[in-house]
């Protein structure tokens, strides 16, 4: 069959590469289907690229924030091409029932032995329960040819100031945490691994054909099996692999000195780890189960092995005050890190915190590409403080992290590309230090 898969675009879209359709794409070539991927956000046009495949079967990929530009285009492509539309990604596994009342079909979770198997019985209708891959290397390497994949190395992501060209990699599925905010709290998805030398031989194929500067790995928890990642590591240095520059995310507690050294003779720059929050209260609120002096540890250990920090925040969480947020903001400056990451709480669907609120979510009637975990109106959980109070705070803290997180060179750089943003800033942190 000629299956076509649609990443949706959107003017927020980040710039990045959607590999769960290149893995998907690989499961149905290896299933004899002839597979495209139209592709939104690197410039494609799905109506040409319909007109010219004539697909059997349309399968749309999307998370939340792209749901209304996905169901928009299953309205268009239902009357340009009356084929079977499936859905798939984060939104629809969350909502089934929502994706269904444009879909004929919801593949809920991991799509590459689901899909496969309704195509073959037939049964492509109604909502589909996740049936997860068990042994990920026995999944086809990914089918990174179908996407525009030099337009995603030429977007030159930013690490640590410099830009290199960069492209993605998967090396694990699942998380064993659970925490309130994060889209898959709802649903217990085992952790599963790559083995480090299918993870080496897809790196090396990167390095081959795209002839990548740096390596993104999109793994929520790289490290939660610190042998396997210590392989990983000790691969890329004896493979020469370790010329190639590279952030990762990890869990506090897997902040160890002797994985942390390893991993910067493997080339890792920055280490990114969600902090989340100076307040003990928040922390516990949104099940992080760490102690802040235990984060603070964490923040020691990265900065004694000679790497850079990025920590990662969140605020808006419900029950948080002014002076909680001023505990992370304490937290930022003792923990040095390098970089801050700021994000709103938002209830994603999926999350124990959309569960909590979803009846408060359904009136306030926000629409769905606001949930960004960047955009003020998402900001409806946190009582203690108003909406606007928080929204102006948040906007305060961004402006002094722009401030903080850049040098002069960066500060001077992003100001000539984006001089109604710096003045902006500029104006939000003369307002901050007024008022202080
Ligand atoms: C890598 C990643 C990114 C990357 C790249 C995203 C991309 N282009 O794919 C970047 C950094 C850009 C990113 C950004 C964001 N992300 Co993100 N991201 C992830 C992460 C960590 C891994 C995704 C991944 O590659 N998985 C591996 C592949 C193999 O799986 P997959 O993509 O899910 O695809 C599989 C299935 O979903 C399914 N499937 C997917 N599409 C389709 C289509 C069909 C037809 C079918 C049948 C099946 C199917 O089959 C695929 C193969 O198994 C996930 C967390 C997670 N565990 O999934 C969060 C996640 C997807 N991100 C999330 C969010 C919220 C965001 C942001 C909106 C906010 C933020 N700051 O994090 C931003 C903003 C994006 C923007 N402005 O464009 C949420 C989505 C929740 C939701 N309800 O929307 C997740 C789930 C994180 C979480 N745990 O809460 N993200």
């Amino acid at each position: 069959m000629r299956v076509l898969l649609i990443n949706p675009g959107s003017p927020r879209a980040l710039k990045k590469e959607n590999l769960g359709l290149a893995f998907l794409a690989a499961a149905l070539s290896a299933d004899n289907h002839d597979v495209r991927i139209a592709d939104e956000n690197a410039g494609h046009c799905v109506e040409k690229v319909v007109d010219g495949f004539q697909p059997d079967v349309i399968g749309i990929s999307f998370m939340t924030m792209f749901a209304p530009r996905a169901y928009a285009l299953a309205e268009v492509l239902r009357h340009r091409r009356p084929v079977p539309l499936v859905a798939g990604g984060a939104h629809p596994t969350a909502l089934p029932e929502e994706a269904l009342q444009h879909f004929d079909c919801v593949i809920r979770g991991e799509g590459e032995l689901s899909l496969p198997r309704v195509l073959r019985n037939g049964t492509l209708s109604g909502i589909v329960e996740p049936h997860p891959p068990e042994d990920l290397d026995a999944l086809p390497m990914p089918r990174r040819d179908l996407l525009e994949m030099e337009f995603y190395a030429n977007q030159k992501e930013q690490l640590a100031g410099l830009s290199y060209r960069t492209l993605g990699i998967i090396t694990s599925r699942g998380c064993p945490h659970r925490c309130v905010f994060c889209a898959n709290s709802t649903r217990t998805m085992a952790v599963r691994y790559h083995s480090p030398e299918r993870v080496l031989t897809e790196m090396a194929e990167l390095v081959k054909r795209y002839h990548i500067e740096s390596i993104a790995f999109y793994d929520e928890q790289i490290a939660a099996d610190p042998f396997r990642f210590r392989q990983i590591c000790e691969g890329m240095v004896e493979r020469k692999l370790n010329y190639l520059k590279w952030e990762c995310q990890i869990h506090p507690r897997s902040a160890q000195p002797e994985l942390l050294k390893i991993m910067k003779r493997a080339g890792c720059v920055q280490v990114a780890i969600g902090f989340e929050s100076g307040s003990q209260k928040i922390l516990d609120a949104i099940n992080k189960n760490m102690l802040v002096e235990e984060n603070l540890q964490a923040a020691r250990q990265v900065h004694e092995a000679g790497l850079r920090l990025r920590g990662c925040f969140i605020i808006g969480t419900p029950g948080e005050t002014r002076e909680d947020i001023a505990a992370t903001q304490r937290f930022m400056e003792t923990a040095a890190v390098d970089f801050a990451s700021l994000h709103f709480l938002t209830p994603l669907p999926g999350s124990l915190l959309y569960e909590k609120y979803s009846e408060r979510i359904n009136q306030a009637a926000i629409p769905w590409d606001r949930f960004t975990a960047g955009d003020p109106d998402t900001f409806i959980c946190n009582e203690a403080m108003s909406p606007e109070e928080q929204k102006e705070t948040f906007r305060s803290l961004s402006a002094q992290l722009a401030f903080r997180n850049y040098t002069w060179k960066e500060k001077l750089r992003r100001a000539y590309r984006n001089p109604r943003h710096a003045l902006r800033i500029l104006y939000d942190r003369w307002v901050h230090t007024k008022t202080k």
